[in-house]
């Protein structure tokens, strides 16, 4: 029996069954159409399928129920992906950037031009000379910052990598969105990033885990999608975690799915306090001597220098219980009993991310560790810290097999400039400016020319309007993407790629388990004019005398062969690669060893044997070489920082009384399938929903269904209400991704139409250490919308058919 489905095995076979049951044709009817229909395998961030293709038309996707236990409905919204009328259907070019104009302030503003391919690559290649010779290199930003185009070894980022690198590079991206605090402060604390690594198995949590507590980890919703190819097993391993009676503890201002699938106890936490909290249960179970204090000795570095600060010798400021209740809103006697009842039975710690991307971010995770560093449980069965169950499938057993990797970028940067994640408009607005950055400085050359591919700035960059701005400063703006994104219309050059349907490309099954190799197949031809970002990039290459260098003359079916020739399907099962591409998948086997896994196990066993990477090689509360950074802003311990827009600050909050958080989206990834009809299950009048609690929806007259307005001095979006009593008082959500939409694109500053979350956010830093990204600390307020005009996010730009 394949690996997939040996332990949770009854969720997924129901499942293949009902679908084997459903089918309605009969007779010749029926033949005749399965003639007629291709099953073509493909593969993707919401699962693997197959597409179901007639007459050169993709007709049905159904999931691989053999590699996905438990699809979701976004794979089907994978056609109209391909179909939609949002897809860039020629290359563009904006009409005053075509007639040669210094017209960067009409970005967004004017029509498009439809171009031949040789003129769109033409101008670019021009615009990327122009700026070497006024600026070198290091006037050309690669701001394709993130891998989430698509799972497969074709990435548009690499690819973007591969052809700056050839001409002498770019300025990138230092750090990530994601972990962008955790990220740099991590490896120092417990010598690894931890947000990345494998997780205790799922085995293990099930057989010895009491408590766990989900801390803003929404293990269900996250886990929808993979970095790679979902499984989608942690659903059946979480039906194991309800029957192993586990009790579950959700803190988070918002009750989740996974608070509500596993019937957690509710902390209703003020957003942005959580290191209060831990602080001051820290501090209950020092002073109530419930601490173990054999683990801080043999394991952690520098308790003793912590201490002073936890009992309010070093501020003035003793981290009681009763000093958290006023910051946390969270009762004294919860929080103690919260401590009693994770030293007193094996708890687990399940982390977030998104707590780490709000203002002092880097204090979450390493406030957690010291916690669990006093609980004493890190490296048993079961307990300790996790702060990845919620990502790529964690707690699965690892095959421990090689994949295939994908198309390298390659050496040749000489720039050597990489901007922390966050400071994207503070670069483009400030050349010439110095931040401080992990210790070190970083200095802002002078952007000429931006590029995006695979990527989605005005997506994912916090104050929209402020990116909206840097951007129309810019000489030339570059866009490779397969729709009209709101980055698209915000450029001068538009190249239309291909979706990964229409192209050939491999990848592999989740991130932790690498339990399958996958064929992403091509489905149907390209539309339009659209190319491979292969072609795109090989292109551009060329114009700079480097085509060979960037292709080394291989195909795309080449270079997927060269990839699979790496993996242990290949080398070790010794699967011709013509069969695997005929069958679209191999299945890797987990060694049963895999399901035993316990996350720093080695360590606790034998510290000085294994030690961990770290100045100690223990886990350090207190770190030398954090402290002497020398930062206002981040300490050699954990601290406790006030958030610069939070619920506590009530001169703020009286102007803004509503915390926002802006939660990943339970139907998309980031912005992408936001143009697909999978939206209208949750969208509330075409627009992005806001959740609100009944007494502020009361509070401020706003109506379920209703569209209000949401906004602060930063910008302002329109949302859909959807009243819930699954958020708490103070606190409204909308999730990232929708597609800004311009409300009157003539004007700077208006309101956006679709209920992007990010006109709302702040691009202020976490601190002077990581410079990563604080979307999660805004405030807003909410008022009825007036005259509202249709949400054009979807719709192509106005083109001129040159
Ligand atoms: N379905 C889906 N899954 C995804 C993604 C996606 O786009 N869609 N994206 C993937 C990516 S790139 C990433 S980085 C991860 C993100 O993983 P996370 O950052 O962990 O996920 P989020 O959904 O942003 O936040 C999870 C919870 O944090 C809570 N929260 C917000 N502020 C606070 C706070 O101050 N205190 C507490 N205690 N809780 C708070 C929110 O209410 C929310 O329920 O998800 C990955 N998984
Ligand atoms: N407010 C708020 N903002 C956030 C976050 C948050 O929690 N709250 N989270 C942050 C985090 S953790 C992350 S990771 C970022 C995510 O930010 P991004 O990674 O930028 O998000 P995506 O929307 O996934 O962008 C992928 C882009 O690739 C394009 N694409 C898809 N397929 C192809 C292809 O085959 N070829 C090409 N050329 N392009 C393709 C898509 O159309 C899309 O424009 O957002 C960050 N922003
Ligand atoms: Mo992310």
């Amino acid at each position: 029996m394949n690996n997939s489905r040996r332990d949770f095995l009854k969720v997924g076979a129901a499942a293949s069954a009902a679908v084997a049951a459903s089918g309605t044709m009969t007779g010749a009817f029926a033949k005749e159409f399965a003639a007629r229909t291709e099953k073509i395998p493909h593969a993707s961030h919401y699962g693997p399928f197959h597409a179901h293709v007639r007459d050169g038309k993709i007709v049905d996707i159904t999931p691989q129920l053999d590699s996905d236990a438990n699809p979701t409905a976004m794979v089907k919204g994978l056609a109209d992906r391909v179909m939609t009328d949002s897809r860039v259907k020629y290359p563009c070019v904006r009409k005053s950037y075509l007639e040669g104009k210094d017209a960067g302030d009409l970005r967004g503003k004017e029509e498009f031009v439809r171009v031949s391919w040789d003129k769109a690559l033409d101008l670019a290649a021009d615009a990327i000379k122009k700026a070497q010779a006024k600026g070198g290199n290091q006037s050309l930003y690669n701001s394709c910052y993130s891998g989430w185009a698509h799972p497969g070894a074709f990435k548009p980022n690499a690819l973007a990598g591969r052809f700056f690198n050839q001409i002498g590079g770019a300025v990138g991206t230092s750090g990530e969105y994601s972990n962008g605090a955790a990220g740099p402060t991590n490896p120092v604390i417990v010598g690894d990033m931890e947000v990345y690594s494998i997780q205790t198995a799922h085995e293990q949590i099930i057989k010895n885990t009491k408590v766990m507590i989900l801390w803003g980890a929404d293990l269900y919703k996250c886990n929808r999608i993979g970095w790679f190819v979902p499984n989608h097993r942690n659903i059946d391993a979480y039906e194991e975690y309800k029957k192993a009676g586990i009790k579950f503890i959700s803190i988070d201002p918002i009750y989740t799915t996974s608070a509500s699938e596993f019937k957690a106890d509710w902390i209703k936490i003020r957003p942005g306090s959580d290191v209060a909290l831990m602080m001051a249960m820290m501090h209950y179970l020092y002073k109530s001597k419930k601490y173990d204090a054999n683990f801080i000795k043999k394991y952690t570095h520098g308790f003793d220098k912590f201490l002073p600060y936890l009992l309010g010798k070093e501020d003035g400021i003793e981290k009681t219980p009763e000093w958290a209740e006023k910051l946390t809103e969270i009762p004294a006697a919860t929080i103690k009993e919260l401590a009693t009842t994770m030293v007193d039975n094996r708890t687990f710690i399940a982390g977030n991310w998104s707590l780490q991307r709000a203002h002092h971010g880097e204090q979450v995770d390493w406030s957690i560790i010291t916690l669990a560093s006093m609980i004493g449980q890190i490296g048993l069965p079961g307990g300790g810290f996790g702060f990845s169950m919620h990502y790529a499938g964690g707690g699965d057993a690892a095959s421990g097999k090689a994949t295939v990797g994908g198309v390298p970028q390659g050496g040749g940067n000489k720039v050597n400039v990489n901007i922390p994640a966050s400071r994207m408009s503070d670069l483009l607005l400030n050349p010439g400016k110095t931040v401080t950055f992990k210790g070190g400085k970083v200095t802002y050359p002078k952007i000429e020319v931006m590029l995006s591919a695979g990527s989605s700035p005005i997506g994912h960059q916090p104050d929209v309007n402020e990116l909206v701005g840097a951007m129309r400063t810019l000489d030339t703006i570059i866009t490779v993407d397969p729709w009209w994104t709101p980055t698209a219309k915000m450029s001068d050059i538009v190249f239309p790629a291909t979706t990964t349907m229409e192209r050939d490309d491999i990848t592999q099954g989740m991130s932790y388990a690498q339990d399958r190799l996958f064929a992403m197949k091509k489905v149907v031809d390209a539309r339009y004019e659209s190319k491979d970002d292969y072609w795109i990039f090989a292109e551009l290459a060329k114009r700079f005398g480097k085509e060979k260098k960037f292709t080394k003359n291989r195909t795309t079916m080449q270079w997927i062969e060269r990839l699979y020739k790496r993996s242990y399907a290949k080398k070790k099962m010794k699967i011709a690669f013509e069969d695997f591409w005929k069958e679209g998948v191999v299945k890797y086997e987990v060694p049963d060893s895999a399901r035993n896994f316990v996350r720093h196990e080695a360590f606790r066993k034998d510290p000085i044997k294994n030690p961990l990477k770290t100045e100690s090689g223990k886990i350090q509360i207190f770190s030398e070489k954090f402290d002497a950074y020398g930062y206002d802003d981040f300490k050699g311990h954990a601290t406790w920082f006030e958030p610069a827009e939070w619920l506590g600050n009530k001169k703020l909050a009286a102007k803004y009384p509503l915390h926002l958080v802006s939660p990943h989206p339970t139907y998309r990834v980031h912005s992408q399938l936001d143009n697909t009809w999978v939206q209208n299950v949750h969208k509330v009048q075409g627009r992005e929903p806001i959740r609100i609690s009944p007494n502020d929806a009361k509070k401020f007259g706003v109506r379920d269904g209703e569209i209000v307005e949401v906004y602060n001095d930063r910008g302002s979006v329109l949302a859909g209400v959807v009243v819930t009593n699954t958020i708490r008082d103070g606190v409204v959500a909308i999730e990232e991704g929708a597609w800004y939409s311009p409300d009157d694109a003539s004007k700077d500053k208006t309101r956006c139409n679709s209920g992007q979350a990010n006109l709302l956010t702040s691009s202020r830093p976490t601190s002077s250490m990581a410079q990563a990204t604080t979307a999660n600390t805004v405030l807003v307020s909410i008022k009825k919308a007036g005259v509202v005009q249709p949400n054009l996010a979807y719709s192509a730009p106005k083109i001129i058919e040159g």
